[in-house]
């Protein structure tokens, strides 16, 4: 499902369904966490950026303290595909091993 094929509406909502702590918001999906401290946000940070860089394709990411918010979206199809919640998947999986 890692395709750059844009999604329909039903995919979308099926494959949110998954990951509970995203949120559509337009065309991309976000979600908002807080780390421990500020240390671990950044190595949260690190570790996705490593999974990005494996996926090409990249999270916008704000990081204020310890609290990080990742917006997706696949630019380059206008819209969500298949690339945006395999890598919302390793977001969740970077944020547990630091929690
Ligand atoms: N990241 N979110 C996102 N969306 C893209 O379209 C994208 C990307 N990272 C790299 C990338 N595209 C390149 O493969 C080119 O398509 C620009």
């Amino acid at each position: 499902m890692s395709s750059r094929a844009r999604l329909s509406e039903d995919e979308i909502t099926a494959a949110l369904a998954a990951l509970p702590q995203w949120s559509r918001e337009g065309d991309s999906i976000a979600r908002t966490a807080d780390a421990p401290d500020f240390p671990a946000a950044v190595r949260v940070v690190v570790a996705v950026a490593e999974q990005a860089e494996a996926l090409d394709h990249h999270p916008d990411i704000d990081i204020r303290w310890r609290t990080l918010r990742f917006v997706l979206s696949t630019h380059s199809a206008g819209g969500l595909t298949g690339l945006d919640f395999t890598m919302a998947a390793r977001i969740d999986e970077a944020l547990r091993a630091e929690s």
